[in-house]
């Protein structure tokens, strides 16, 4: 299969998934509603995922005149924050689908004559155009856990390779250099380059992401009354939004339960936990007398081979991920029990790394060593340095695609609604 054609597919598959959290779930009111201030109408996003498209395929590879120069500004994410974007006056669902389409058709058109992406050196334009979209699937998803009403989406709830044996708690990576970033893959952005050596002591990690069950111990011990547990921003964000556990958790008399995508269900306490922001990774580490890791503890245990001194892509080597490795792609709505997928162990033995849950690190967004920006500012440039905490690995609404051991993720430190948890480590 040629590039051009892998990217093809990609863009046809990423298309099918963006109607099916839209147009064909959704009415016209719940899809120019805004269901949350934090989000975009979904309306939005499916405009705006045609637009991006059109200014990088389109416009900038295949040199066309802009399409609907008048909606370009509708669409700038940086002109019009989240909680804006319902007074504009947007497309229309119908309006929206016919547009993206109609993009669509001009970049399958000009495919055979576009340059072929073939320097891997940057992201390719295709990739981060895929990419992109499958970014904005898992936001709608967000959107769609926010929403009240009823369940508009139904869990394909796909089968889970269940655990080998019984696990250690927590797993050594070894003292030692490893190669951070890449210089080489074309999927991945500016902000995973360049290829760079890092040196890290031992430490310890935690096999799987902090569960349900474990993280109810820090709830019901008292973990949001004691300042102690708590930085100080993280004390007073607690303070302030009086928060006493993970977002869409309900205590009934009975014991707790959770909202799922406007469903009501008994916690799982053997899935990983969701919908903490970090300050509450930070305070549960704490409270457990550990901490998070740093990024680089992160990306080395999930791509460092020390037999080999080898990258791999992925924790389990350099083949693509599939069901019995990972839990990601939303073939399932929540994530898997801790323990799951022993097939796409790491070499230091932690499992899920990808997939089921996006795991706050200690680190703040910064660029790499030698960072240069491909191919605009406002993709990662503009959050460097900007407090946003980094977060690492995928949930199980990231598409393959768009995750890799390499992929870098970040957002502010008290949101909750993205699909976050975290997992915890220690000096060795
Ligand atoms: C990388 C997920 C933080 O959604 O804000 C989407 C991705 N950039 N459109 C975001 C993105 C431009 C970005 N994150
Ligand atoms: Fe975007």
């Amino acid at each position: 299969m040629t590039d051009k054609q892998r990217y093809a597919d990609e863009l046809a598959r990423v298309r099918d998934r963006s109607i099916g959290l839209t147009t064909a779930v959704l009415d016209e009111g719940e899809l120019t509603r805004q269901h949350s201030p934090l989000m975009s109408p979904l309306v939005w996003d499916l405009a705006h995922v045609g637009n991006y498209e059109e200014l990088w395929l389109v416009r900038q590879l295949a040199g066309a005149e802009p399409m609907r120069p008048e909606i370009d500004g509708l669409y700038d994410a940086f002109e019009h924050p989240r909680a804006e974007r319902p007074s504009l006056p947007l497309l229309g669902p119908t309006e929206a689908q016919r547009y993206i389409e109609l993009v669509r058709r001009k970049v399958f058109d000009a495919l055979d004559t576009l340059p072929a992406p073939s320097d891997p050196t940057s992201i390719s334009l295709y990739a981060m155009v895929v990419q992109h979209e499958h970014q904005h699937d898992e936001t709608m998803l967000a959107t769609h856990q926010l929403r009240r009403g009823a369940p508009a989406l139904t869990d394909p709830d796909s089968p889970v390779p269940p655990r080998a044996g019984p696990l250690p708690a927590e797993v050594l990576v070894p003292a030692g250099p490893f190669v951070m970033g890449t210089s080489t893959d074309p999927w991945a952005y500016d902000n995973e380059r360049p290829a760079h050596t890092r040196d890290l002591p031992a430490f310890w990690l935690d096999t799987t992401p902090v569960t349900v069950g474990a993280y109810r111990g820090f709830v019901e011990s008292g973990g949001y009354d004691e300042a102690t547990f708590w930085s100080d921003r993280g004390w007073a964000w607690r303070c302030r939004s009086g928060k006493r556990a993970p977002a869409f958790w309900v205590r009934d008399g009975n014991g707790w339960f959770r909202r799922r995508f406007g469903r009501l269900e008994p916690l799982p306490d053997d899935e990983p936990v969701q919908h903490v922001c970090w300050y509450e990774a930070e305070a549960y580490a704490r409270w457990a007398g550990r901490r998070l890791p740093t990024e680089a503890e992160w990306e080395k245990a999930a791509s460092w081979d020390p037999a080999t001194e080898t990258q791999r892509r992925y924790p389990w080597g350099d083949d693509e991920p599939d069901a019995t490795r990972a839990n990601l792609g939303q073939t399932r709505l929540r994530p898997a029990p801790a323990g799951s997928y022993p097939a796409g162990a790491a070499p230091c033995g932690a499992l899920q790394l990808l997939g089921d849950v996006w795991e706050w690190t200690a680190s703040e967004f910064t660029g790499h060593p030698g960072f240069c920006v491909f191919p605009y500012r406002e993709y990662s440039e503009v959050f460097f340095g900007e407090g946003y905490k980094v977060l690492r690995g995928g949930s199980w609404a990231t598409d393959p695609v768009a995750c890799r051991a390499t992929f870098r993720n970040w957002d502010h430190s008290i949101r909750r609604q993205i699909f976050a948890g975290f997992r915890t480590a220690r000096d060795a």
